[in-house]
């Protein structure tokens, strides 16, 4: 995925004509598209080589599996035409390395959910956030999900992980994070849904976020 923009769209929406609608508009205006469960059972897995068309494609299936399970979801999610997969850590080592194992041979990358952004990852997931970040550095993905709601987060993750991973950072705009904080923190991407998608005018919206973030360079 090349840096330009650093903006990631989630395209949670469920219509296709809309999906591509927006795609259109907002096509150099943010780096990747992320589809994910809403959209692909909405309207299937073609919808990935229809918006390829626009923008790098992360497919966002928070794999979570046996390591054998993962491996046969990750090559299908790339036969279908995703550049990448978001993949859950909490698996553990034996899960993860299948997949990072399907995306190398591929050709193509995964993303590991580290903590996650909504307020109950403080239950549970909160407390494994380092150690998946350094298990997801050791399998060599690359890079790890981190919570915009928490900038603090995805500095700690930032130091975990180094410079070799990238970090891709939801939870600004409808969430409540601010996409300037988190880049500071060390997000080299932020995730941004209903702040596109639900606009009135989602390449306006798209435009303001890279203002922005271009603002502090
Ligand atoms: P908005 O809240 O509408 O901007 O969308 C955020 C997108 O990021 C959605 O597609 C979520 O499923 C996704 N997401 C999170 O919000 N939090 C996470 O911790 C992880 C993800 C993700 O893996 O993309």
């Amino acid at each position: 995925m090349e840096m330009n923009t650093r903006i990631i769209l989630a395209l949670d929406v469920t219509e296709k004509e809309k999906a591509i609608e927006i795609a259109d508009e907002v096509a150099g205006y943010v780096d990747a598209i992320k589809v994910g469960y809403p959209l692909v059972l909405a309207t299937g897995m073609d919808i990935i080589k229809i918006l390829a068309e626009y923008a790098p494609i992360v497919a966002d299936f928070k794999v979570a599996d046996i390591p054998n399970t993962s491996r046969l979801i990750c090559e299908q999610v790339f036969k279908a035409g995703a550049d990448a997969v978001i993949v859950q850590g909490f698996t553990g080592h034996d899960s993860l390395e299948a997949a990072a194992k399907v995306a190398e041979v591929n050709g193509k990358g995964i993303y590991v959910v580290t903590e996650m952004s909504h307020p109950g990852a403080l239950d549970f997931m909160q407390h494994a956030g380092e150690r998946i970040a350094k298990m997801a550095a050791d399998v060599k993905a690359s890079g790890v999900v981190a919570p915009a709601t928490r900038p603090e987060r995805v500095a700690d993750i930032r130091k975990t992980i180094g410079d070799e991973l990238s970090i891709i950072s939801p939870g600004v705009g409808a969430q409540g994070g601010k996409a300037c904080d988190v880049i500071k923190a060390g997000a080299d991407w932020v995730i941004v849904g209903r702040g596109i998608y639900r606009s009135d005018e989602p390449r306006n919206a798209a435009r303001t976020i890279v203002e922005e973030i271009r603002s502090i360079f």
